[in-house]
């Protein structure tokens, strides 16, 4: 007889976190089936969701530890390689605990992730921890904690249903949080006006009542001069300023510099497109801001964050169902891997490792000797093994050779380590560089959480054993730590829910989770700082975040990208994502989402091919400072002239071989991977 059974679980690719459930058949997943009652996703999927599950079972997963000798790998006993991980560990943060760091993966479950943070803390005594947020929604999590004192999406997702006015700013949720665009969608269906600003003509786009084609790099500017229309229209909300907020004088002294024309003439925007968004933006019962990366992926990131935050509290849109400020967070995870505390600079649950106090609390928890002084950046420990500063490397789960900007550079830093630990599924570009590769269980081969966008916990469940060979991260980790001298009973867990107390323990955001709440319909979203409180998405309602309760308005000014367009290289790269494709390493082992998109294109404007002769689908050369790829052309109208884009996954064309690894948000430490220059030549002969 064969045996059918049906497990539930969270999907594991974007932040918006839909519910489906595991086919099993005989042991093995071989489908899966919408959860019909979920209440993000609401029994439908996107084409990752349906059959993202392909690469589970796959051929190449990996599955016994490889070590590289004389450059090739060979096969080892897992006894050899996590010793040799051990020991090398142990000898270098022993003599300098700032050589070592980590990568934490988000797209893994929180457990994981507590731990990965855990063996750099506790193991390494280091904080250097990161992960992809730092290149993705770094900015929202520092300009959203400047201004409202907490560094998340401010409302849950249903919430954009009851929005008068939606403005949609570099965000493409349509290929990238398609179950979230659903939303958006009904929300038009009920009466909703949407706004998108964004430089391509996007399928988010598309469905704009109005749509502003504007220029990369230029948000700021766009946001201070519809907010200088509001003011000069007096629809500012007088009574939130006065009551809720602090900084406007200031702010609005900027703001009032920026004249629709001279604002028309930054962006490239018309004026008559700038007043209306502004207009119905200002007059709107309840207006809601969505944003992505399109605001976040710059040098002036958290200047774009904060200017939609400047943007809400003005017109009183913060703190009520259908307005917001809501930045869509990327990986499926990615929001647990902030809360989890794999940043240099916080503890689990947004506890500071600046303030002494909690740095000691942690010190006295985990027996460390941490000091309360913030570790590296993702992007600072890739620059510090460049300069020879950092000497190990341990990434669980990600994908830098691909993601992070400038491969050349990437590749030169990794090459400088003495050992790069990749802890992974599959042999990605970075597992290829390795010194010690570790095989990896992955999604359905265990339980755990991932936290969604709206801050959403929810609980996935074991449908099948990991291949052969393949260990559980959080037990590969454990192992390590005790290897490396860690008492085992200050560091052992029987179960992932074991992971998760010590977390409630450690979190006041998460305190009132326990197992039963949690694993059942009924949503828990952080903070949830006790059993009996509802824990309900929507956040600053009657105060923000802050000690003192206050909002605080920053005044930003216009800056724009760092590398700009030239003779040499005249036209502007921005790189985004499609919807067939998810990052690299999984949707491009799904047979079915790999037979939609093979491969990479570069999308150029029909009058910018033109001028060069490019004809659609010619294989063009593009070229940068950093390096150069040969790529398809896809000759378009729904991009500015003056723009092109490269989707970000396809290793072969690589968007990053581009990209500048050296223009630095100082404020958030993200790069800029949404503008730089670069040119687009036909290859003769
Ligand atoms: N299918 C799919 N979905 C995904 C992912 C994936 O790889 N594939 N990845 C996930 C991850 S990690 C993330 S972070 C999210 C990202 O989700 P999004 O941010 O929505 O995705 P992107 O396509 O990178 O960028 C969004 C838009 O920003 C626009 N843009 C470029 N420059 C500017 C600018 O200067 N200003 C403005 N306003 N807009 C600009 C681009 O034209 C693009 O349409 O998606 C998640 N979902
Ligand atoms: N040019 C350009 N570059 C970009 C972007 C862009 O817009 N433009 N976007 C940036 C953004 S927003 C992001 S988030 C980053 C994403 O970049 P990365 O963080 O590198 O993301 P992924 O490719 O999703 O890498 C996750 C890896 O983890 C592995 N994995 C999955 N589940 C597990 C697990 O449970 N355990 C372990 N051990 N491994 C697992 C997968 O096989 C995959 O290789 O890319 C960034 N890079
Ligand atoms: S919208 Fe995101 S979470 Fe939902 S099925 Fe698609 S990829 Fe998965
Ligand atoms: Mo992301």
């Amino acid at each position: 007889m064969v045996e059918i059974k049906y497990v539930p679980t969270i999907c594991p690719y974007c932040g918006t976190g839909c519910g489906l459930n595991f086919v099993v058949k005989d042991g093995k997943i071989v489908g899966v089936e919408p959860y019909k009652r979920h209440p993000v996703n609401e029994g439908k999927v996107c084409p990752k969701g349906n059959f993202g599950y392909e690469f589970i079972n796959r051929e190449d997963r990996l599955t016994t530890p490889l070590i590289k000798e004389n450059g090739e790998f060979r096969e080892a006993s897992w006894d050899e390689a996590l010793d040799l991980v051990a020991n090398k560990l142990k000898e270098v943060s022993d003599e300098d605990p700032n050589k070592v760091g980590f990568y934490a993966c988000a797209r893994s479950p929180n457990e994981n992730i507590y731990i990965t943070q855990k063996l750099a803390r506790v193991a390494c005594g280091t904080q250097n921890v990161d992960h992809c947020a730092r290149i993705c929604h770094g900015p929202t999590v520092a300009g959203l904690a400047t201004t409202f004192g907490s560094g998340a999406m401010t409302n849950g997702f249903d919430s954009i249903k009851e929005a008068d006015v939606i403005f949609c700013i570099g965000s493409n949720n349509m290929e990238a949080h398609p179950l979230f665009g659903r939303k958006i969608i009904q929300a038009k269906q009920n009466g909703a006006k949407l706004i998108v600003a964004d430089p391509r003509y996007t399928p988010t786009a598309k469905l704009a009542d109005d749509y502003i084609e504007f220029k990369t790099g230029t948000d700021v500017a766009l946001l201070n001069g519809m907010m200088k229309i509001i003011l000069d229209n007096d629809l500012q909300d007088d009574e939130f300023i006065k009551n809720r907020t602090k900084g406007f004088e200031e702010m609005k002294e900027v703001v009032m510099k920026y004249d629709v024309e001279k604002v028309a003439e930054i962006t490239e925007a018309t004026v008559e497109q700038i007043t209306n968004a502004a207009l119905d933006y200002g007059r709107a019962e309840k207006a809601a801001i969505v944003y992505s990366l399109g605001i976040t992926e710059h040098s002036h990131g958290a200047d774009n964050v904060m200017s939609c935050a400047n943007l809400a509290m003005l017109t009183g849109n913060i703190g009520k169902e259908g307005t917001g400020v809501n930045p869509l967070r990327g990986q499926n995870n990615v929001q647990g891997a902030c809360d989890m505390g794999a940043l240099p600079s916080d503890y689990v649950g947004y506890r500071k490792v600046a303030d002494q106090e909690t740095t000691d609390w942690f010190n006295e928890y985990y027996g460390t000797n941490l000091p309360a002084k913030p570790g590296l950046t993702l992007v600072e420990m890739m620059n510090a093994a460049h300069a020879g500063d950092l000497k190990v490397l341990y990434i669980h789960g990600e994908d830098p050779v691909l993601s992070d900007a400038d491969i050349k550079h990437t590749k030169e830093a990794l090459a400088n380590l003495d050992m790069l630990i990749v802890q992974e599924l599959f042999m990605t570009d970075t597992a290829e560089c390795a010194d010690v590769v570790l095989p990896a269980a992955g999604w359905g081969e265990q339980e755990g959480t991932f936290t969604n966008g709206e801050r959403r916990v929810q609980c996935l469940h074991k449908a099948q054993e990991p291949p052969e060979g393949a260990m559980l991260d959080w037990k590969i980790m454990e192992e390590i730590a005790v290897r490396m001298g860690v008492p085992r009973e200050k560091f052992h867990y029987e179960s992932a829910e074991e992971i998760f107390e010590e977390i409630r323990e450690c979190a006041p955001i998460f305190a009132g989770m326990n197992r039963e709440r949690l694993d059942t319909p009924e949503a828990l979203h952080w903070p949830c700082p006790s059993e009996d409180d509802p824990c309900q998405p929507l956040m600053h309602k009657d105060k923000f975040a802050h000690p003192d309760g206050l909002g605080v308005f920053q005044a930003l000014e216009h800056l724009g990208p760092v590398e700009v367009p030239d003779e040499e290289y005249p036209l502007l790269l921005t790189t985004t994502r499609i919807l067939f494709h998810y990052h690299a390493a999984m949707t491009r082992r799904c047979k079915t989402l790999d037979n939609e998109v093979k491969t990479g294109f570069i999308e150029i404007n029909t009058e910018d091919a033109e001028e060069l002769g490019i004809l659609n689908n010619e294989i063009v050369k593009a070229s940068s400072r950093r390096g150069e790829i040969e790529i398809p052309a896809r000759v378009t109208d729904d991009i500015k002239k003056g723009i092109v884009n490269i989707p970000m996954h396809f290793s072969e064309c690589a968007a990053n071989m581009l990209t500048n690894s050296d223009s630095f948000d100082p404020k958030s430490k993200m790069v800029e991977l949404k503008a730089c220059a670069i040119k687009v030549e036909k290859i003769e002969g």
